[in-house]
């Protein structure tokens, strides 16, 4: 059986890409809910809604396990998920907890949409984990990521730019690791990551997705479920709801791998 993957665009092919890399030998089946992208300034009932369709759909499949590709989704549906499906569901919330400790100045910035800075899945990692260890947290969000990132990110566009006017922003206020609390936003990590080191500034940047692999894996081995390591390249079964030409083209670039488009 497969491994679903949901998110409202392509930003789950970055979480896609660990998982492919920590166990080549499964089956994917990738859901982008591309008809209703971008997911950061809907409501929380409105997400919620969006995402119980999108991971019925993926149980339909047949998955065995269900990763939400998603912070925003995550935020407000993995309680009613969990309650709702038999299998296991795994969900993504910003890397605060690695940052807060790498962090040596104590002051974070979380760059994240909208819909997860105010759910409350990030507020208690704050609580029970930044707050006790002293460390500030700078919540920070800019709309136009995402629609950049699945435009296929062009650099020379002025979203590049705000996004390095706030990286110098932080760089002045003290901030030493950046959480890139999106699951589109690693796409843009290297770019982001050449400024950083050719303005020789100590900042560090993180995001979810290794420690996500891990953990599918380890619940995998736990249940039984993982596929039995026969020669195979991980495949991706790529759904689109709406499956406009730059989709195809960027999630192409994106992917790293084999797809098949359905
Ligand atoms: N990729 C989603 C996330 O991690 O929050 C959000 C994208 C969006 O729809 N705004």
């Amino acid at each position: 059986a497969p491994i679903g993957i949901f998110d409202s665009g392509v930003g789950g092919l970055s979480v896609f890409r660990h998982l492919a890399r920590l166990m080549p030998n499964e089956r994917y089946v990738y859901y982008a809910d591309t008809q209703n992208v971008p997911y950061g300034n809907k409501s929380g009932d409105e997400i919620l809604f969006l995402t119980l369709q999108a991971v019925d759909w993926l149980c339909k499949q047949g998955c065995k396990l269900i990763v939400i590709a998603c912070n925003s989704a995550s935020a407000h549906s993995l309680t009613a998920l969990r309650a709702r499906c038999s299998v296991p569901i795994v969900g993504l919330v910003p890397a605060v907890k690695p940052a807060c400790e790498i962090t040596t100045s104590g002051q974070i910035a979380v760059l994240a949409t909208q819909a997860t800075l105010q759910g409350r899945l990030l507020q208690q990692v704050i609580d029970e984990i930044a707050t006790p260890k002293g460390v500030t947290v700078h919540k920070h969000f800019e709309p136009m990521l995402v629609p950049w990132v699945e435009s296929g990110m062009p650099i020379d566009h002025h979203v590049a730019d705000l996004l390095i006017k706030q990286t110098a922003a932080w760089h002045e206020a003290g901030i030493d690791v950046i959480v890139l609390g999106c699951t589109h936003y690693p796409f843009f990590k290297e770019f982001l990551q050449a400024w950083i080191d050719d303005s020789h500034l100590s900042m560090a940047l993180l995001d979810s997705g290794t420690a996500i692999a891990e953990r599918v894996r380890s619940l995998l081995e736990y249940f039984g479920l993982s596929a039995d390591s026969s020669e195979r390249d991980a495949v991706l079964y790529f759904y689109a709801s709406s499956l406009a030409d730059h989709v195809v083209t960027t999630a192409k670039r994106l992917s790293g791998t084999r797809m098949v488009f359905v």
